[in-house]
C-alpha cells in the first residue's frame, strides 16, 4: 500500500520538517493528525493489547530505565521462562478482557537457541491458536530465529529503538544503536512485523525526540507498530529521580508519530498511570490507536481493566474486537465495552 486518499506514505522525512510538525499550534496538530488518522483507521476504537513477564530480571544490559537490568537494585522477582500452559492461560484471560494481541516479553540480551526457544516458539503457536496476534520481545535475534518465530505464526517483534542516536549512549551502553537497527532487519527480511519505538522523558532533549521519530519514519516500510512509553520511573534504576516530563510532549510525540507514519498502529504504550484521563484521551485523539490493557505492564503497574472500561466507554470509544490482521477482511464487529462488561469474567 503505497497511498490512499490525501495521506501518501513518506519515507523521506527530514527532521526540520519533523520539527516543524510536533511544534504546530496544539489545535492544528491534532487536526492534521485526525485527519490522517481516519484515513487509515477508525476514530472510535483502538486495539487493547495485553503484555506478560514470561521471564524477569537478571538481564546483562544495562539500559537505564529498565527494572529487569540486573545491575540496579530494583527488588524485582526474578523468574525463570515460564511455561506454555501458564502463558497460555494467561493469554486466554487476556482475550476474554478484550485483548486482541498478546505481547510475551523476556529480559534477556538475546534470544537463546535450544529448549527455551522451542518453548517460545510453542507459546506463539498456541497465542496464535487462540486467535490473537502475537507479539514477542526477547532482546537480540539472528536470521535463523527469525525464520523461525516467523515460521511459527509470531504477528510482530518488538524491539525499540528507544531514542535518537545521539542520546542512546547515555541510556544504554552495552548494546549499539546499530545492534538494534541488524535485529530489525532480521525481523523485517523474515516477514514478521516490525513493533519499534521508544521512550520519552528520560532526559532527552526534543531535538532527540525528533531525530528517533525520523528513524522510525525513514524505514521503508514504516514499522507496523510504534510504542510510545512515558519513561516508568523505578526505584533502584538510574533514571528513578527524572522529573515527570510535561504530558503534552507525549500528545505531541504521538500526534507526530501519526502523521508520519499514517498507517501504522501507534500505541500508547508505558506511563499511563502518570497521566490524567483528560490527557490520555488528548493522546488517543492526537491518532494513538492503541493501549495496554490489565493490572501489570511487565513488571511495572497499569491501569485496571474496570478503570480502562469506564474510560473507553466516557470516550464513546470502544476496544476492537478482531485483531488487526483481521480487520480488513472480515466486516468490523466491535464489541461495545458495555457489552464486554456483562461477561462475568472482567
Ligand atoms: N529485553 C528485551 C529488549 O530490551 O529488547 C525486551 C524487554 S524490554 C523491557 C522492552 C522495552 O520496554 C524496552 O526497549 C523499553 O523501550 C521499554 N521499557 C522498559 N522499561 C521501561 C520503563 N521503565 N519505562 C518505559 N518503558 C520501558
Ligand atoms: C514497549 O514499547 N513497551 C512495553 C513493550 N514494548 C514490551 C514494555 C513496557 C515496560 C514498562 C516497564 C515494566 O513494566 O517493566
Ligand atoms: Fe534487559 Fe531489555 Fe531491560 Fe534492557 S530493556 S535491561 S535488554 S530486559
Amino acid at each position: 500500500m503505497a497511498a490512499i486518499g490525501a495521506a501518501p506514505l513518506r519515507y523521506n522525512w527530514i527532521v526540520g520538517e519533523i520539527e516543524s510538525i510536533y511544534n504546530l499550534p496544539l489545535p492544528e496538530l491534532i487536526f492534521r493528525a485526525q485527519t490522517v488518522h481516519r484515513v487509515y483507521h477508525s476514530p472510535d476504537e483502538v486495539q487493547g493489547c495485553a503484555l506478560l513477564s514470561i521471564k524477569t530480571g537478571a538481564c546483562p544490559e544495562d539500559c537505564a530505565y529498565c527494572p529487569q537490568s540486573a545491575r540496579y537494585p530494583t527488588g524485582v522477582t526474578l523468574r525463570s521462562l515460564m511455561t506454555v500452559e501458564e502463558t497460555l492461560a494467561t493469554a486466554a484471560k487476556a482475550r476474554r478482557q478484550g485483548a486482541t494481541r498478546f505481547c510475551m516479553g523476556a529480559a534477556w540480551r538475546n534470544v537463546p537457541d535450544g529448549a527455551d526457544f522451542q518453548r517460545i516458539l510453542e507459546m506463539v503457536r498456541g497465542v496464535r491458536a487462540l486467535g490473537m496476534e502475537a507479539c514477542c520481545t526477547l532482546g537480540m535475534l539472528h536470521q535463523e530465529q527469525a525464520e523461525a518465530l516467523a515460521a511459527a505464526g509470531l504477528t510482530a517483534y518488538n524491539h525499540n529503538l528507544d531514542t535518537s542516536p545521539e542520546f542512546y549512549g547515555a541510556i544504554i551502553t552495552t548494546r549499539t544503536y546499530q545492534d538494534r537497527l541488524d535485529t530489525l532487519a532480521w525481523v523485517r527480511r523474515a516477514g514478521i512485523a516490525v513493533c519499534c519505538g521508544g521512550i520519552i522523558g528520560m532526559g532527552e532533549g526534543r531535538q532527540d525526540r525528533y531525530r528517533l521519530l525520523e528513524q522510525l519514519a525513514r524505514q521503508r516500510p514504516h514499522p507496523e507498530s510504534v510504542p510510545i512509553n512515558l519513561l516508568v520511573r523505578v526505584e533502584g534504576t538510574p533514571l528513578a529521580t527524572q522529573p515527570m516530563v510535561d504530558p503534552f510532549e507525549m500528545v505531541r510525540m504521538i500526534a507526530t508519530a501519526r502523521i508520519l507514519m499514517p498507517a501504522s498502529m501507534v500505541r500508547l504504550s508505558a506511563g499511563r498511570l502518570s497521566l490524567s484521563e483528560e490527557t490520555q484521551a488528548l493522546c488517543l485523539l492526537a491518532g494513538a490507536n492503541s493501549l495496554f490493557i490489565g493490572a501489570r505492564l511487565l513488571t511495572t503497574s497499569n491501569p485496571e481493566i474496570g478503570h480502562d472500561r469506564l474510560f473507553l466507554d466516557k470516550l464513546g470509544m470502544r476496544l476492537r474486537s478482531r485483531p488487526e490482521a483481521d480487520a480488513e477482511r472480515t466486516p468490523q464487529s466491535e464489541t461495545r465495552i458495555g457489552e464486554l462488561a456483562n461477561d462475568a469474567t472482567w
